[in-house]
């Protein structure tokens, strides 16, 4: 996912190239080597996560399906206690497939809003620029293309009205606690009083159901994973044999922290270039590279990070089966 800010070609290699490569040779060289997760979503990895969110294993998507589709309405009027005109910014929308009720209800319902967009994916803010209109006629939308950070910084510069943010499907999990309650704060630093958050996180359960989500019969979650040694093998001129790489994902129930590793199957070096760069990377047999974070609360959890970030709680929707919450925090 290209950062156009940064887009300047020098030696045959972008800036934004360069910093894939300095994150990528940091992250490999540190003590437990690692990489970030975010770089999962090239073009591949985006339709590989799509075909995640279809297999039966991976709950997530359905739980927080369900709530948006059949507790529509409640959501809207939690929304809509509060009078008068309002943004609605949403944090990495995918292709609005669940926010897409709440939109279509309350564009129905005549409310006074506009939808912000916010994705680093130029892909997926064109799909909603044409798809979105015709799908929900009348409603009306002001993309943000970029990182969530700045984008938000724009958003509340634009924006004259209460502002209610829609953060869905576990994204927040891909951070660490610690990180977490950071992005949370840094989100109430750009909300005044009263303003709405809603929040999707995948809750702490019988330990096997979190585990099998990551570990998927098909395979799938295997290939997203070494996709992204793909992608470095494409975009860093690296040479890594995926076949000397196997998916481990573990779940530890007391933590809530799930994760997921490539173990290396076998001593091997491994070599990355990006302009006149060129670093051997070395891996012994059994060696894991953290690939990803997925982290499961409870509600306590949840409700401490909503109040240490200066929020109050003002409600909760949980699936049938009570796996994913969706929790609103007001400012
Ligand atoms: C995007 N994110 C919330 C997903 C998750 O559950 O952590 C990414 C994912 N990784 C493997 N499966 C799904």
């Amino acid at each position: 996912r290209p950062n156009r800010i940064n887009s300047a070609v020098t030696n045959g290699t972008t800036s934004e190239n360069m910093i894939f490569y300095r994150d990528v040779v940091d992250g490999l060289k540190a003590d437990m080597k690692h990489l970030q997760s975010k770089y999962f979503y090239d073009a591949m990895g985006d339709r590989l996560f799509q075909r995640i969110m279809k297999s039966s294993a991976y709950y997530l998507f359905n739980c927080e399906l369900e709530i948006f589709s059949k507790r529509t309405a409640d959501l809207a009027s939690l929304i809509l206690q509060q009078d008068g005109p309002f943004d609605l910014i949403e944090l990495g929308p995918g292709d609005c497939t669940k926010s897409g009720y709440l939109l279509e209800y309350l564009v129905k319902a005549n409310a006074d809003f506009t939808y912000f967009p916010i994705d680093i994916s130029a892909s997926i803010i064109r799909y909603i620029e044409t798809e979105l209109p015709q799908r929900i006629p009348g409603i009306k939308i002001t993309s943000l293309e970029g990182e969530y950070d700045d984008m938000l910084t724009k958003a509340a510069a634009l924006s004259a009205h209460r502002k209610v943010i829609l953060f869905l499907g576990s994204n927040l999990g891909n951070m660490t606690p610690k990180q977490s309650l950071t992005f949370s704060r840094k989100i109430r630093s750009h909300l005044h009083t009263g303003d709405l958050i809603l929040i999707g996180l995948d809750l702490k359960k019988d330990p096997r159901i979190v585990l099998a989500a990551y570990n998927d019969k098909e395979g799938i979650t295997r290939q997203f994973n070494l996709n992204l040694l793909k992608r470095i093998n494409r975009e860093l001129k690296a040479n890594f044999d995926l076949s000397k790489f196997e998916h481990y994902p573990t779940y530890d129930p007391a933590t809530g922290a799930c994760k997921s590793y490539l173990v290396s199957l076998e001593d091997q070096v491994v070599s990355l270039i990006a302009g006149d760069n060129l670093e051997m990377i070395s891996f012994k047999k059994g060696e894991p590279v953290y690939m990803e974070l997925s982290h499961k609360y409870t509600i306590d959890e949840i409700n401490r990070m909503a109040q240490q970030a200066g929020f109050s709680i003002a409600g909760f929707f949980y699936d049938s089966k009570g796996w994913f919450v969706d929790a609103f925090w007001r400012a």
